[in-house]
Order: C-alpha cells, then sequence, then structure tokens
C-alpha cells in the first residue's frame, strides 16, 4: 500500500503521523570509533522509510562535552565532531525529505553546558553581560541558597568562589539552568531555533521544557508561573511555519496543562510527552528507583482520562519507550517466552490510541533491557544513584535490582542490526557494552521473517493510516476494573474499532460487545479468532456503518 502523502506544509499533519526516535550514540557507527554517526543515520533511512514512519526525533547531536550524552549542549548551531558534520546534518535532512521523513531535532533549552561560550563568559564577571543569562545568587561557601536537590545527585547549587556566588542546576553540576527571565538570552535561543529551521529541519523535541519557568528561589521546578508566557512568546518567535511540529517533555503535566501547551490554536506546541503512565509503578512519594507492582487498572484509567480530556481539545503523545527508561517489554511486556507476542501486544495497546505514537530505537525488533555490573554502566544517572544509596546505607544487590530494573543505560545499548560479532552496530568497541541477544534479536533476521516484530510494527503503522477513526474517534474504555485485560474502542460517525490486549501470559475468555460481533479482524498478533485470547494475545477488530 502506498505511504499517505501528508502536507507538511499544514497544522495538524503530525496527528496522521507515527515518529521514530533515535539515540544516535547507539545507532549505527560508521567510521569505526564505537559510536554512532550521522552517516550511519543516513545508512538506514531506507529501513526506516520500510518500517513506514513520517519523522525522526534525534536526541542531540550539537556540540557537547557529553557529560549527559550531549544534553550538555556547548553550541546549539554546531554538530558535534563525534557525530560528523553540518554538511552530514544537511545530508542527512535532504535524503531524509525525500523519503517522505521529517528532521525532528532534541533541542536543550533549559540548561547548556557548562563549557558554552555563554556559562565561560558568565564566570569572568557580574557585569559581563552573559551573567544574567544563568541563575546566580550571592553567598557564603558552605551554605546553599537553599536545600533543592540536583536529579542527578547532590545540591543544585554549586558555589563559584571567584564570584562569591552560587549557580543553579537542575541535573548535572556541568549543566547550568539558563535564566529565561532574561529576554535577551531567550532571543539567542530562538535565534538558534531558526538556524535550523533554516537548514530544513522541520520539527523539535523540547527538554524538560516544563521547567523554563522555575523559580530557584522559591524551589519550584515544573509548571513555573510564567512557563505558558514563555511557551507562547517561543511559539510566535521560532514556530513561525503552521507545518512545524513540536513536542515539550514535561514530566510535570496534567491533562489541564497538556490542553493548554497543545491547545489546536497553535499558541504553544503541537503536543508533549506527559509520564503520568510511565509513573504508575512507582512507589507513592518515592523516586523512579523504588517500584511496585504495575496496576493494569490504573494504567487503563490514566490512558481513558488522557484520551477523553485530549479529544478534541488538544493531542497526546503515544510513548513507552525513550532514552531515559527501561526497555518496555521487559518492564510490563514479558522478555522471556512471549517477547514477540508481547511486545506486539504493547505496539497495538498505544496505537489503537488517538495521538502521535513515537518507537524508540530497537521498539520495533523487541529489544529488551540489559544486566550490566556498575562498572559497565555509563549513565551519570545510574552511577549518581548507585554512590548516593550505597552512602545511605542500602544493600548493594537491592540496589543493584533497581538498577537494572530502570537504569536509562537499558535503552542506550547499541541498536542491533545483525547477529554478528558487534551485531553490525560498529567494526570497533562499541561505547556501551552490546546485549548478548543480538544473536537472535536484530534487524537482519527480523526483515527476514514475516512474523517479526518489525512486520508487525509496520502492518500496524500502515493500518493507522488506511482508516480515519485512528486519528479522530472517540475512546472508551471497557471492562475498567478487568486486572488481566486491556480493551477499548474508537469510534467516529461510521467507523468502528475494537482493540483487546492480554497482558498476562494465562489463556483468558473475552466475550466481545454485541456490535463488533462478525466484525473483521484487521490484525491480530496470533493470526487466530479472538473467542478466548492466548498468552498477551492482542485484536483489532473493525467495522464501518453501512449506509
Ligand atoms: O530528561 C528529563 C529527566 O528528568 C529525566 O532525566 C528523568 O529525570 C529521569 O531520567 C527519568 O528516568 C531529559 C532528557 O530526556 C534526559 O536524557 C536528560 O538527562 C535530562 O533531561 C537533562 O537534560
Ligand atoms: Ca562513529
Amino acid at each position: 500500500m502506498a505511504k499517505l502523502k501528508l502536507d507538511k506544509t499544514k497544522w495538524g499533519w503530525w496527528q496522521s503521523a507515527v515518529f521514530y526516535q533515535i539515540y544516535p550514540k547507539s545507532f549505527l557507527d560508521t567510521n569505526g570509533d564505537g559510536v554512532g554517526d550521522l552517516k550511519g543515520i543516513i545508512s538506514k533511512l531506507d529501513y526506516l522509510e520500510n518500517l513506514g514512519i513520517d519523522g525522526i526525533w534525534m536526541s542531540p547531536v550539537c556540540a557537547s562535552p557529553q557529560v549527559d550524552n550531549g544534553y550538555d549542549i556547548s553550541d546549539y548551531c554546531a554538530i558535534d565532531p563525534m557525530f560528523g558534520t553540518l554538511e552530514d546534518m544537511d545530508t542527512l535532512i535532504a535524503e531524509a525529505k525525500k523519503r517522505g521523513i521529517s528532521i525532528i531535532l532534541d533541542l536543550v533549552l533549559n540548561h547548556c553546558s557548562e563549557q558554552h561560550q555563554w556559562f565561560q563568559e558568565a564566570l569572568k564577571g557580574r557585569d559581563n553581560p552573559y551573567h544574567d543569562y544563568f541563575i546566580w545568587r550571592d553567598g557564603e561557601p558552605d551554605c546553599p541558597p537553599n536545600e533543592m536537590r540536583a536529579t542527578f545527585g547532590g545540591s543544585a547549587w554549586t558555589y563559584v568562589p571567584e564570584l562569591k556566588q552560587w549557580y543553579f542546576h537542575q541535573f548535572a553540576v556541568e549543566q547550568p539552568d539558563l535564566n529565561w527571565e532574561n529576554p535577551e538570552m531567550r532571543r539567542e535561543l530562538y535565534q538558534t531555533i531558526r538556524f535550523w529551521v533554516d537548514r530544513g529541519v522541520e520539527g523539535f523535541r523540547l527538554d524538560v521544557i516544563d521547567q523554563i519557568g522555575k523559580d530557584a528561589d522559591k524551589q519550584i521546578t515544573n509548571n513555573g508561573p510564567r512557563l505558558h508566557e514563555y511557551l507562547r512568546e517561543l511559539s510566535a518567535e521560532a514556530f513561525k511555519e503552521e507545518g512545524l511540529v513540536s513536542v515539550g517533555e514535561a514530566w510535570g503535566a496534567d491533562t489541564e496543562r497538556a490542553k493548554l501547551y497543545s491547545a489546536p490554536d497553535a499558541s504553544e506546541l503541537s503536543m508533549v510527552f506527559q509520564f503520568e503512565h510511565i509513573c504508575l509503578d512507582q512507589e507513592p512519594g518515592k523516586d523512579k528507583w523504588d517500584t511496585i507492582p504495575l496496576s493494569l487498572p490504573k494504567l487503563k484509567q490514566c490512558y481513558d482520562r488522557w484520551q477523553r480530556e485530549l479529544h478534541g481539545k488538544g493531542w497526546n503523545s503515544l510513548f513507552l519507550n525513550n532514552h531515559d527508561l527501561p526497555r518496555t517489554v521487559s518492564r510490563w511486556g514479558n522478555d522471556g517466552k512471549y517477547r514477540v507476542e508481547s511486545a506486539k501486544m504493547l505496539a497495538t495497546m498505544l496505537h489503537g490510541m488517538e495521538g502521535t505514537p513515537y518507537i524508540f530505537q530497537g521498539e520495533e525488533l523487541g529489544m529488551t533491557n540489559i544486566r550490566l555490573d556498575i562498572q559497565q554502566h555509563v549513565d551519570i544517572e545510574t552511577l549518581n544513584v548507585y554512590k548516593e544509596r550505597l552512602e545511605q546505607g542500602y544493600d548493594p544487590e537491592e540496589v543493584m535490582a533497581s538498577i537494572h530494573a530502570r537504569s536509562r543505560d537499558n535503552a542506550r545499548t547499541p541498536m542491533q542490526w545483525t547477529a554478528g560479532e558487534k551485531a553490525g552496530f560498529t567494526t570497533g568497541k562499541a561505547w556501551m557494552p552490546l546485549n548478548p541477544n543480538h544473536t537472535e534479536i536484530n534487524a537482519e533476521a527480523a526483515l527476514a521473517d514475516p512474523d517479526s516484530v518489525f512486520h508487525y510494527y509496520r502492518k500496524l503503522i500502515e493500518l493507522r493510516k488506511s482508516k480515519d477513526v485512528f486519528r479522530s474517534g472517540s475512546f472508551t474504555l471497557l471492562c475498567p476494573e478487568d486486572e488481566n485485560i486491556f480493551a477499548y474502542t474508537r469510534d467516529t460517525e461510521k467507523e468502528h474499532l475494537l482493540v483487546v490486549c492480554n497482558f498476562t501470559d494465562k489463556t483468558l475468555p473475552f466475550d466481545a460487545p454485541e456490535n463488533f460481533r462478525g466484525a473483521e479482524m484487521i490484525l491480530s498478533n496470533y493470526n487466530d479468532g479472538c473467542s478466548e485470547l492466548l498468552p498477551y494475545e492482542a485484536v483489532m477488530l473493525y467495522y464501518e456503518d453501512v449506509e
């Protein structure tokens, strides 16, 4: 079936699109240094076109000392040499466009690298014009302005003796927060966005954008008082073209705020990544390292609220994986006996809903988590929590169990292209350990197997574009209290879709609603009827009202 042509000059094209996230360091290395690069992405555009995706969100490739794998940017308008050159980026943009694929860059506007020229200037003195691009407070060396903690451990304040001042950083010491109260700083950021728009970039993912309105004195980080004022200005100044897609990372978003972020009047962004469904298996009041079993009814009620409340008033992103999260097939699926069935089931559950789906590299292969020794870990967040929790007296085994379940490194192992010695990722020494299961989980095998997760995703993407009910049908949750089955319907005037997913390794009875008796089975991960649901079985039934 020919790929649906989207008019990307028009607002809203992303509502019929499916996006793919690439973590460039781990995608494909073409010069043998063990690190993925832009030429690697260019060489896999046919693979991505075959999958059927419409846009690529790339984690940062701008100049960076790599303290936080590129989320510490030292030059917003330069490509880091380890990924390639500006010409490589121009080639990637052009070659992707030829295949109907938009490039969506990851912009980190909440903070930059301490190596950025702005911060280097700011360190020169209080009267330096760049000093106020950051958040400084006078003080004494042993008394930070307040008790705020940084996400990656330690205080959110670091002292600079020469200035007798503290500066604020929500993440690493090497990632000073930018001061959005400074209009000059904001204007310079907007200029960097226009630099990339002029080069043909068609969208942006905005890192922790809900934190740009912070008030460090009041210890407010996300959802600050001027947040939506800044977003409206950002949209007006930088996202002038109605076809530019923007997705904001907003850990603190609720449905009310999401309606502001993704208002159909294009006053702010196209959509947000909210994380309510991601945090459901987190112990309440604790952080991500303390998990509780996932409650399917809670997950269903969360999705039900987001689907119903944004229908016609905003726009959902749909994701279960990204570079910060453990692989979902290991977290909520079954990465053992039912890896393939559960990977397909989770995709069905997600892609049947209203919103723009995001596929994280390797998700289309059913790639899994990896168990590493602490010495093999690379992620700053993981290494800090190991150190902090051991200092706090935690049992090392317990800490490693949390890390195996939650570390961001789970998502950052090299993409598995072949069963070969280095998974076809590099000819050198990969910067991150390869998952040993690449011998059976790899793109080459998946492309050759018509029943692979890859081909299931390809059919699912094609299906979503062939029927309007996926884009605009209303959402109705069925059997909300059922602990094992996630079932819902989508309805338009004349189209009706039923999505049924068995989240367990048990065979379960399921009675489809009366109006779906005799409906066409348009997708299944078992290719059988659905009188009963086999382990991790997922089914889509569909019918149109006859005139
Ligand atoms: O992540 C925001 C963020 O808070 C996450 O790091 C989160 O705290 C944690 O990782 C949940 O698992 C964004 C980027 O996606 C992340 O990669 C960066 O490290 C972070 O911002 C700082 O730029
Ligand atoms: Ca390389």
